[in-house]
């Protein structure tokens, strides 16, 4: 039968435009989804730029204002994969004129901007999502699985790490392509809505909700010069954010973010320590989830190293044959199956602007602490 065609309408072509293109390219090619995604317009300010991008990826057409984007009666979805200081605009445009939207985390620069996103798109009733990626990976999958069956028992501890060294140099410059992560005016604020974000997003998915934080931030190089300005600037963003967490169901937690641990490239880890059982993950060994479950023989018990590649794993009967790994792309393409699949039934996908808030109400509490010196409530 044929499937409807979605038309879609991608705001940015850096990065994040590239993972998320890929993902509406492949989605059908790999999962039975109510529709058919079309790469209709993308959308960017330099014309040069986006026309070639259009032609490598196979959008029809392209625009230099995302007001014309959000305007076109032949798009039926704008995916924001562009700047943080973009977001909210564009995903209130775009809900106003009906479109469905998906967004790039975090959702907004602080949860000030993410409260405005989620008033637009839940008056307007269209369907949205908030790209944080690392849910669908298969092993973090499982590990949620495995959760909710109740394998872990009771929570005591989550500890969870990224881990970066890319922004070391202070030849390094801020602002501008790539380097607007480091201008604060644009990202909102450092590592913790860049890095911490996607453990805080993870952690509150497997282990609920979380009550209170504690947070210390660092900023190790004071000025940059700033590309746009091209003047040396002060540096407003935190290079580094730790915290300490208490969450609902009362079990204790620390996370750590940083742009300046020498040696990790994306080092993201986390690890669950419950009455029964634990587990860990690394996303450098994407597809292995450890187990360590204190109910099995003891002559025999110790942490299994499960490749998480079977095809009764989650995701996995989609790809190739057992045993034969998939990587951070995939993520993508699982998230936007999601998307449609349930979009198609009538109901929400997770995370949707509603849960992304959470987490922007949560790293705001971590960068509120840091000032404060103080516990602070994260909702
Ligand atoms: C920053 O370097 C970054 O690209 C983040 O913006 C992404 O969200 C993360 O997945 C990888 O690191």
């Amino acid at each position: 039968m044929a499937k409807n065609p979605l038309n879609v309408g991608m705001v940015g072509y850096g990065f994040m435009g590239r993972t998320h293109s890929n993902a509406f390219s492949q989605v059908g090619h790999f999962f039975d989804i109510p529709y058919k995604p079309v790469l209709k317009a993308v959308c960017a300010r330099d014309a040069g730029k986006v026309k070639a991008f259009a032609e490598q990826w196979g959008y029809e057409s392209i625009e230099t204002d995302w007001r014309k984007l959000v305007e076109r009666k032949d798009i039926d979805i704008i995916d924001i994969a562009s700047p943080n200081d973009t977001h909210l605009e564009i995903a209130v445009a775009a809900a106003k004129a009906g479109k469905m939207v998906m967004c790039e985390k975090p959702l907004g620069r602080s949860a000030k901007e993410s409260i405005q996103m989620v008033e637009a798109v839940e008056k307007a009733k269209v369907p949205n999502m908030v790209w944080y990626n690392y849910r669908r990976v298969p092993a973090v999958m499982l590990a949620k699985q495995l959760i909710d069956e109740g394998k872990l028992g009771k929570i005591f501890h989550y500890r969870a790490k990224f881990l970066q060294d890319w922004t070391i140099s202070k030849d390094l410059p801020q602002g501008g392509q790539g380097l607007w992560r480091l201008d604060v005016g644009v990202a909102g604020s450092g590592v913790t809505g860049d890095l911490l974000a996607h453990c805080i997003d993870t952690a509150m998915w497997l282990n609920g909700g979380i009550a209170k934080v504690s947070g210390m931030t660092e900023t190790f190089i004071k000025e940059r010069h700033h590309n746009i300005t091209g003047k040396t600037e002060p540096v407003g963003i935190d290079d580094a954010s730790l915290f300490l967490a208490r969450f609902a169901n009362g079990s204790l937690a620390s996370f750590e973010a940083t742009r300046y641990a020498r040696g990790h490239k994306a080092l993201y880890t986390f690890e669950i320590n419950g009455e029964n059982a634990s587990i860990a993950w690394d996303l450098h060994d994407l597809h292995r989830l450890q187990y360590f479950d204190h109910r099995d023989e003891g002559k025999t018990r110790g942490w299994r190293n499960l490749h998480i590649t079977d095809s009764d794993h989650p995701y996995m009967g989609k790809w190739w044959v057992p045993g034969l790994q998939i990587g951070y792309e995939h993520t993508f393409i699982h998230q936007v199956a999601d998307f449609l699949e349930a979009t198609g039934a009538g109901k929400a996908a997770a995370p949707t602007f509603r849960e992304a808030m959470a987490t922007d109400l949560v790293t705001d509490a971590v960068l509120k602490s840091a000032r404060s010196g103080q516990w602070e409530l994260a909702n």
